[in-house]
């Protein structure tokens, strides 16, 4: 019997097998609006057959969007045009999520077909990002972070809550938090970046803090029933690599302690010197520690797009979720292919009924 299709519980949700679609960013929302590209994208995800749609990186205030073209929730009528694309998930049968975000020293930031990743501060396309410390993602870069102040901090988690509320109205069932990839709350946790000399920087609990409170007050306004994720990066490839992993599995323990219901394991991605080791599901090993470690289920993603991969890491308990992510880019039916490679019965009922009822005949 396979892993893959078997269903997944997490609170009161029920996915109809251990496929996600990781958060994708289109960079195609106008003035942090969706568009019907996004209705076009992810109805066509959902009814590929996956049990989890996570809508890509949304920002939870305009300057937290990485690029011009992110997608954003910080007002009601933004959180108003998920809506459709709540409704075209569920009604294609999976469960849909949203990642809400907020980019800090990374943001202001280009389209990746449309230049290189950084918009320079004086450019008029961008806008002043703000960060833990004044230190640029590259040493290179003319585009260096203003330092947050205390209000400064209470102002974007005040953002984060703001953006779970809507998230909810909306219709989402499942909300991950990012504090992966460099981005704000990953950049507080990691000494590349976060060089504060207050309560928020040095120690590890200290550079910590932002990612269990900001969690924390989400976590009041995210209804129980319904699961509160985080993707975090728990390591960074950048030679410290056991020490980093000790110190986010201690802090993804004080994060489940206060209610966190599933960690998607990603990477740091804080420093542009990182020496990734790209390698189909290089990163299962390393799910697999956290998740013995910490108890919790976990997903997680990086080269998963081989069906037999997959399948092997959720039957082995390495992962509890496979997040498929370009593989989906290429082909929004990866689940049905999947179930056809792997020999599932009546593999075609992965697909909706219009489509599934011929797929099994000549
Ligand atoms: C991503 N990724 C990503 N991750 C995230 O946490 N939030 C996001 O919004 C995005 N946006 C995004 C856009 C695009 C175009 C790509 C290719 C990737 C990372 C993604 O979720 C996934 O982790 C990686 O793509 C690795 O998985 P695959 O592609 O190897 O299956
Ligand atoms: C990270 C990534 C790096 C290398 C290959 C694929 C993906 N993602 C992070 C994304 C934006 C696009 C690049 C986010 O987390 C928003």
């Amino acid at each position: 019997m396979s892993a893959l299709f078997q269903p997944f519980r997490l609170k009161d949700v029920n996915l109809r097998n251990r496929i996600a679609v990781p958060p994708m960013c289109q960079y195609s929302a106008q003035d942090g609006q969706i568009t019907d590209w996004h209705l076009a994208h992810y109805t066509s995800l959902a009814r590929g057959g996956a049990g989890l749609v996570i809508v890509e990186a949304t920002g939870v205030a305009p300057e937290g969007r990485i690029t011009p073209g992110c997608a954003g929730i910080w007002n009601d009528q933004l959180a108003q045009a998920f809506v459709p694309v709540v409704q075209a998930i569920k009604a294609a049968g999976s469960v849909p999520g949203i990642q809400i975000a907020h980019a800090g020293r990374k943001a202001s930031a280009n389209r990746p077909w449309e230049g290189d990743d950084h918009i320079a501060s004086d450019d008029p396309h961008g806008w002043q990002t703000i960060a833990p410390s004044a230190l640029p993602f590259g040493a290179h870069l003319n585009k260096v972070p203003q330092e947050m102040t205390h209000d400064d901090i209470r102002r974007v988690q005040d953002d984060f809550v703001a953006a779970a509320r809507r998230a909810l109205d909306a219709g989402f069932e499942w909300l991950e938090l990012h504090f992966a990839h460099g981005y704000l709350a990953q950049s507080f946790f990691s000494e590349h970046s976060n060089q504060r000399t207050d309560e928020y920087g040095g120690s590890a609990a200290n550079r910590g803090r932002f990612l269990r409170e900001t969690f924390a007050a989400v976590r009041e306004v995210w209804p129980a029933h319904l699961p509160l994720t985080a993707r975090f990066g728990v390591l960074e490839f950048d030679g410290n690599d056991e020490q980093t992993l000790v110190e986010s599995i201690d802090l993804i323990k004080s994060l489940k302690a206060d209610g966190l219901d599933m960690l998607s394991v990603s990477i740091g991605f804080s420093t542009p010197e990182a020496r990734i080791p790209w390698a189909p599901a290089f990163m299962a090993p390393i799910a697999r520690r956290v998740r013995d470690e910490t108890g919790l289920p976990v997903s997680s993603a990086w080269g998963f797009g081989e069906p037999n991969l997959a399948e092997r890491s959720v039957a082995e308990g390495n992962i509890d979720l496979v997040m498929v992510g370009k593989a989906h880019l290429a082909n929004p039916h990866w689940a049905y292919h999947a179930a056809r490679e792997l020999k599932i019965e009546r593999a075609s009922w992965t697909l909706p009924a219009p489509y599934a009822h011929w797929l099994e005949r000549y």
